[in-house]
């Protein structure tokens, strides 16, 4: 398998537009050559702090700005925080994301407890991503010195529309934090969002701006859209699946060796229609009642699709020695 970093704009997009059940088909071939396709990652999201943030991001129910209703929430103890990851261990999960609605991870006390959650669940035996907003090198070093083993920061859309969705914070910020996380050797998880107003091309860019990257993201999810009352983005139509299944199938191909996460958006998407996205190279889900403020499949819903197609949750840290294999000199 070729891992590429000089895709271009145009070969991107012969890709993207193949007739569907062409690239689903050269998707799942490239998939296949993986021994392990029919592993499918299990991570589960919690929600350290919820609500309250500075920021305008158009999509978020967790902006202070707008009349959402959710739960508002300071910091989670360390101990709620284990017994959420134990609960979601014996479910099958063997990853943990914790989430908190900021702009920028502070040097004070609440970074502090977030470390100690985190040496706690990886002392589980789980793997720990965290979603903090942005953070410095020194941040990004704390974090791996604690046992976090993953940084999830999604670029989210193209450069160019970067602006019509957020303006509290620039694309090259979140490009600065991406490097900073790479310096400190945690693994990248970035990705972004479809449906939010977006052309075509600009889901092609943001996907030319990830696979040119000094190295691909270690994951990428792809969230469809949630429309969140009191959001800006409340009336924005569901995404087609064929457009979910189109962007699968074009990172699987571009970005070969990534996880492809199957992020946002399941809950409103049927087993057949999650089945063309495994098929096209997803190998990655979040799992869980909650993504962070909002519904998402029951575990034993997804125990029963796995079933049903014949997948199986993939053991945590199965990939950490190859992923320094991935380096593209
Ligand atoms: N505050 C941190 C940040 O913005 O990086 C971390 C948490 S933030 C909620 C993580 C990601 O969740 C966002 O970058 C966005 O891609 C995704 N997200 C948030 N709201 C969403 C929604 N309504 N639908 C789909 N994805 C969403
Ligand atoms: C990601 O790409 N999607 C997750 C996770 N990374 C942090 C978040 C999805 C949030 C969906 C809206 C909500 O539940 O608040
Ligand atoms: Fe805040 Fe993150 Fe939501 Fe933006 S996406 S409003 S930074 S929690």
């Amino acid at each position: 398998m070729d891992v590429r970093n000089d895709w271009t704009i145009e070969a991107i997009s012969e890709i993207y537009h193949t007739p569907l059940l062409d690239l689903i088909y050269r998707a799942a071939n490239i998939h296949r050559e993986n021994d392990s396709y029919s592993e499918v990652q299990i991570s589960n999201l919690i929600s350290i702090k919820t609500g309250g943030c500075s920021e305008d991001c158009s999509y978020c129910p967790q902006a202070a700005r707008y009349h959402t209703d959710v739960n508002v929430h300071p910091l989670m103890s360390v101990e709620k925080v284990m017994s959420l990851a134990k609960s979601a261990k014996d479910s099958g999960a063997s990853r943990v994301c914790m989430g908190a609605s900021w702009r920028e991870v502070r040097d004070n006390r609440d970074f502090d407890k977030v470390l100690e959650m985190v040496s706690a669940v990886n002392d589980m035996g789980m793997e720990v991503c965290c979603t903090l907003g942005m953070l410095t090198a020194s941040q990004a070093e704390k974090l791996k010195e604690a046992g976090c083993f993953a940084y999830n920061h999604n670029i989210d859309t193209s450069g160019e529309y970067y602006d019509k969705i957020i303006t509290t914070r620039t694309f090259e910020d979140r490009l600065n934090t991406l490097g900073n996380v790479r310096k400190a050797k945690l693994t990248v998880c970035s990705g972004g969002i479809i449906g939010m107003g977006e052309t075509h091309d600009d889901r092609i860019g943001m996907l030319k701006v990830l696979s040119t990257l000094p190295e691909h993201p270690d994951s990428v999810p792809i969230n469809a859209l949630v429309a969140v009352e009191g959001t800006p983005l409340e009336n924005q139509k569901k995404v087609p699946i064929e457009d979910v299944v189109r962007m699968v199938a074009t990172a699987r191909i571009i970005m070969p060796k990534s996880v492809v996460r199957l992020s946002a958006g399941r809950n409103e998407m049927s087993l057949a229609d999650q089945a063309l996205c495994f098929m096209a190279g997803a190998n990655s889900i979040f799992a869980g009642e909650k993504l962070l403020t909002t519904p998402n499949p029951a575990y034993d819903e997804d125990m029963r699709m796995f079933d049903v197609l014949g997948l199986k949750p993939r053991a945590p840290f199965k990939d950490a020695a190859k992923q320094v294999a991935h380096a593209v000199s």
